[in-house]
């Protein structure tokens, strides 16, 4: 899954793709990388930024889910925000990934109506304030036993299992240790049945781990860390990557499904 974000302000990418014509070229080439859906994102949601009004959330996302959409490339939307997620649909998306995990009841019915697939990601407490003390007893049962409940729920609002996705939120008010130990039991979370998706592209936590004399490695230097997530977390046998840097991605899986299945 390639990530786009038409923002000013995302961590990694704010300011690439915000004017749509970009956006659409971008997610075109991540496409023709090899990326089987291209997550289109409105709103930035590292730790304290700005909440995006509704309005302008969707003036952003419109065209460029539209236009990706008319091309027949699979097109998430990525928002918590209801009225946002049913304008996607409305244009095309075929995928609601909403960081929220499907909180606000409106979001549910908007998704087991429009028939879409979903993404439930874990997050605890909110982007504004959630790293500030993230707490848990067993981050990885903890984040599981949420993640199946609101799969629960949305089967139970009518949408189907086949439709859902569930993703443990890496960076999501989760410490370096918590981000570490789920994905070192991504297996715990793939065993639910459900197919696991996995955000780790260029996140804080492989600057921290890979953290140089200078202080951690910026956005630009996690390239290396991140492909060794990406590999480990397939193995585990995550069904999808979230991934900014799709063409290495891409070969790097490739390459490790190449090993991993040699007779
Ligand atoms: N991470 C981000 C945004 N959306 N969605 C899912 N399902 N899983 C994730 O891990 C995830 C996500 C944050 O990354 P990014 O979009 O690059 O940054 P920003 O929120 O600053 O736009």
């Amino acid at each position: 899954m390639g990530v786009l974000n038409v923002t000013p302000d995302s961590f990694s990418d704010g300011g690439l793709h915000y004017e749509a014509a970009a956006a659409i070229e971008a997610g075109l080439r991540m496409a023709a990388e090899g990326a089987d859906w291209i997550d289109v994102g409105g709103e930035s949601t590292r730790p304290g930024a700005e909440v995006v009004p509704i309005e302008e959330e969707i003036r952003r996302v419109a065209s460029v889910i539209e236009a990706l959409s008319l091309k027949e490339r699979n097109v998430s939307v990525d928002t918590r925000k209801p009225q946002v997620a049913e304008a996607a649909l409305g244009v095309g998306a075929k995928m609601v990934n909403d960081i929220s995990g499907l909180r606000d009841p409106d979001m549910l019915s908007i998704c087991a109506r429009a028939g879409c697939q979903v993404a439930i990601m874990h997050m605890q407490g909110e982007p504004e304030t959630m790293q500030l003390n993230p707490h848990y007893e067993d981050v990885v049962a903890e984040v599981r036993d949420y993640l199946v409940a609101q799969a629960r729920r949305a089967e139970a609002a009518g949408v189907a299992r086949d439709n859902i996705w569930i993703d443990p939120g890496i960076g999501f008010g989760k410490n370096v240790g918590h981000n570490l130990l789920l994905l070192r039991h991504l297996n715990v979370l793939v065993e639910t049945g459900y197919r696991v998706l996995v955000g780790a592209s260029r996140k804080s936590f492989i600057g921290r781990v890979l953290s140089a004399s200078s202080g951690p490695l910026p956005a630009s230097e996690r390239t290396e860390g991140t492909l060794a997530v990406h590999v480990l977390a397939q193995q585990a046998g995550a069904a999808m990557l979230r991934a900014h840097d799709v063409l290495a991605a891409r070969r790097a899986i490739d390459m490790a499904a190449a090993v991993l299945e040699a007779e």
